[in-house]
């Protein structure tokens, strides 16, 4: 999964793709590097960001949503919280719907997905992203983003979601220590047990520079970001959420193939 941010304050690309054409160019871009579906955010998540209003949210997603649409046929997912821009962007082409508050932001959010009937992503995240880097703490992480997932898979399909729509994100960097990425990064096999298809969200994220000082500036953080989505591989996730499509496809490549010759 591509990702392509309109936001001006996303933590890596933001402010890059801002107008049309940019945004367009580099879409096609991660196209021919190979992605296989393209995440379409316009509001940045990052720690202490600023909220962004729906209206404001759709007039940065949604040209570009249709512009994509009339040209190709790659899946389309929107990064969104809230059920007015998804149900915009669904209206648009989008097919599926990535929400990081796990469909918690507004009370009718299970109800909006199951009558948009999109594909959903669930992501754990602890507290909200303004203020969700301040101090984490879970007494054994793995256990209870297993145990949120679980519970907001049951929310949706309560309200109509259809079991096989749905995906789970441990939300890697979404009010979490260094300590508690790593150790959900360690246990991926845990949250691949839940019987869900995963998403795994690390690319240049912060914890990289915490283990690699040198990798200060996001776009620094390909190597790491690679050998996370790796170990991610290893655990069976369904696909990664990326910045660095070209790097990451070749690595995955690579491993694929020899994960295949082990067996033959
Ligand atoms: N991470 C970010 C945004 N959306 N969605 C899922 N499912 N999983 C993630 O890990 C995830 C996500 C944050 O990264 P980015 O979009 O690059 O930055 P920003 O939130 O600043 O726009």
């Amino acid at each position: 999964m591509g990702i392509l941010n309109l936001t001006p304050d996303s933590f890596s690309d933001g402010g890059r793709h801002g107008d049309l054409a940019a945004a367009r160019a580099q879409a096609q871009r991660l196209i021919a590097q190979g992605a296989d579906l393209l995440d379409i955010g316009g509001e940045s998540t990052r720690p202490g960001a600023d909220p962004v209003s729906a209206e404001d949210e759709i007039a940065r997603i949604l040209p570009l949503i249709t512009a994509l649409r009339t040209a190709g046929d790659i899946p389309l997912s929107v990064d969104t919280m809230k059920p007015q821009v998804a149900r915009a962007a669904v209206a648009a082409g989008a097919t599926i719907w990535n929400d990081v508050a796990a469909l918690r932001y507004a009370p009718d959010a299970c109800d909006v997905a199951a009558e948009l009937g999109c594909q959903v992503v669930l992501m754990h995240m602890q507290g909200e992203p303004r203020t969700m880097q301040a101090a984490p703490h879970y007494d054994d992480v793995v256990a209870e983003v297993c145990a949120f997932l679980t519970e907001r898979a049951q929310a949706a399909m309560a309200a109509g979601v259809a079991r096989d729509k749905i995906w789970i994100d441990p939300g890697i960097g979404f009010g979490k220590s260094l300590d508690h990425n790593l150790a959900l990064l360690a246990r991926l096999d845990a949250v691949v047990a839940l019987g869900f298809p995963v998403l795994l969200g690390a690319s240049r994220k912060r914890f990289i520079a915490a283990l690699h000082p040198a990798a200060d500036a996001p776009d620094a953080r390909a190597p790491g970001s690679i050998a996370a989505a790796l170990a991610g591989a290893q655990a069976g996730v369904a696909a990664v959420r990326v910045h660095d499509v070209g790097d990451t496809a070749q690595a995955l490549d690579v491993w694929t193939a020899i994960a295949r010759a082990r067996l033959t």
